[in-house]
């Protein structure tokens, strides 16, 4: 495992804030408040201009890693990472995405954060779009609901591609490209009518992305043919319930929605199934010959994947919990431990998953985001004991090894959720915290910001130096 790569992982609208900073633009997580009315809005249910006039905004501010990042590299290094997965904020390189040049000051700051990962001998992972879209694109096209977000984006990734590519070799997309499914605000800046065809919508953004992404694969392979794109997806097998064919078929049927991303973006095809459902459905999707053969001669590199928690699947719910606090659905495995969110803790899981993609798509796989939140207490001293914590990694950590020793299973590398304390994608709370490294910020958005180093962080330094002493 030498050149293993051990990273932590975050994202640009979790960590950075500054959202006005240097003339970046607003994007869709900018409009996402904390509170009640969070999951409307990232589901697509609800406009956010319906939000509360008072509402806050949790990635305005972040954690304000956009002036923070040479103390926490420092960090990061100090712990031992060789890798760091993060992702560029669209509207920091094109404010509205309309504009024909970017804004040099937006891509000053990743140049300057890509030196000082280099410096430290940290590998960047770049995620071009996490959970990302310019508001300038969703007014002007209502985002990816339009054809015209594919050359929007590749003028996006190609200025990226020109700019970093000495210094980037793995570049990631979409950021769990299948959140589309559930949270389509959160994942793709769409919100949908009540009157509308909901899956149309989404199916047709997931389209328009996939065929995007493709496109970037091609340009991205003629700018630097030592270069990889990945494709990254919110894994996490369902597994049925019991073994009534009911529930095994209802497991099944979940397992081919979320692969439909990788099979698309794996193999260059959409699965057959997708025939007869999207008749049923009354979904007509824009698709064009061009953008099957794109799709076909332009497939991922890899394939990246976040895995937290498996799901189960049961096709009669009745009288079963279905509060699994997972926006993947399904209901509650009465096998499995709980995170204090309720997100089933099942480290073989991970094992299942990582032979099933390995098995379906023969790529180099890369797992991008693993951790637990939790809400830590700092002691009067200044410690965090995250005990929890540890005792979830290295239960994942151990799984990897066994999966990647005794089932031959190639895995590139493993960027931990989220080295850093920053703001919960799904809650916007603060309170939910993955880091290594703890922030002083609160859901409210009071605090210091002063960065202190969780026992976890100290448990990782010892972990990656016995891994590197035995490699020698
Ligand atoms: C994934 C996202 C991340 C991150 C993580 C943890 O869905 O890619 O952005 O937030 O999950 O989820 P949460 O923050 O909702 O606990």
């Amino acid at each position: 495992m030498t050149d293993f790569l051990w990273g932590g992982a975050s994202a640009a609208n979790q960590v950075e804030g500054a959202y006005l900073t240097d003339d970046r633009g607003l994007s869709n997580i900018d409009l996402l408040p904390h509170g009640e009315d969070r999951l409307a809005i990232a589901s697509g249910q609800k406009p956010y201009q319906a939000a509360a006039a008072d509402a806050f905004y949790p990635s305005h501010e972040a954690v304000d890693f956009y002036h923070h990042y040479k103390e926490d590299v420092a960090l990061m290094a100090e712990i031992g990472l060789n890798a760091y997965r993060f992702s560029i904020a669209w509207s920091r390189i094109y404010p509205t995405g309309l504009e024909s040049e970017p804004n040099e000051a937006g891509l000053k700051f990743y140049d300057n954060l890509l030196d000082e990962l280099l410096a430290h001998g940290i590998e960047p992972i770049v995620t071009i779009c996490h959970f990302d879209v310019p508001k300038g694109l969703m007014d002007a096209y209502g985002s990816w609901r339009s054809r015209e977000m594919i050359a929007q984006y590749e003028k996006y990734a190609v200025t990226l591609f020109e700019r970093f590519k000495s210094k980037v070799k793995y570049w990631i997309s979409f950021n769990e490209i299948n959140m589309i499914l559930h949270k389509p605000f959160t994942g793709a800046g769409l919100t949908i009518a009540d009157d509308e065809n909901r899956m149309q919508v989404i199916y047709q953004a997931a389209h328009y992305e996939m065929v995007a992404s493709a496109l970037i694969t091609k340009r991205l392979h003629a700018i630097d043919p030592q270069a990889k794109l990945g494709a990254m997806l919110a894994a996490g097998g369902y597994y049925p319930y019991s073994a009534n064919p009911e529930d095994v078929r209802q497991a099944q049927r979940a397992n081919q929605e979320n692969n439909f991303f990788l099979d698309i973006q794996g193999r260059g095809e959409y699965p057959r199934w997708t025939e007869h459902y999207f008749d049923s459905e009354g979904i007509v999707l824009d698709r064009s010959e061009a953008d099957f053969n794109l799709l076909k001669e332009y497939p991922c590199d890899f394939i990246s994947f976040s895995y937290y928690a498996s799901r189960a699947s049961k096709a009669d719910t009745t009288g079963v919990d279905t509060n699994t606090g997972n926006a993947a659905g399904g209901v509650v495995n009465p096998y499995l431990k709980r995170s204090e969110w309720g997100w089933m803790i099942d480290p073989l899981g991970l094992r299942i998953v990582m032979n099933s993609i390995w098995d379906r798509y023969q790529k180099p796989l890369m797992l991008v985001e693993n951790g637990l939140g939790a809400k830590d207490l700092v002691t009067v001293d200044g410690k965090i004991h995250d005990d929890y914590r540890i005792a979830y990694l290295q239960a994942h950590l151990d799984v990897i090894e066994e999966t990647m020793v005794e089932d031959g299973i190639p895995l590139l590398g493993y960027t931990m959720w989220s080295v850093i304390d920053l703001v919960s994608s799904s809650s916007g709370q603060m309170s939910k915290r993955y880091g290594f490294i703890y922030v002083d910020r609160d859901d409210a958005g009071q605090g210091s910001m002063r960065r202190l180093k969780k026992d976890s962080f100290h448990w990782f330094k010892a972990y990656l130096a016995e891994k590197k002493s035995k490699a020698e």
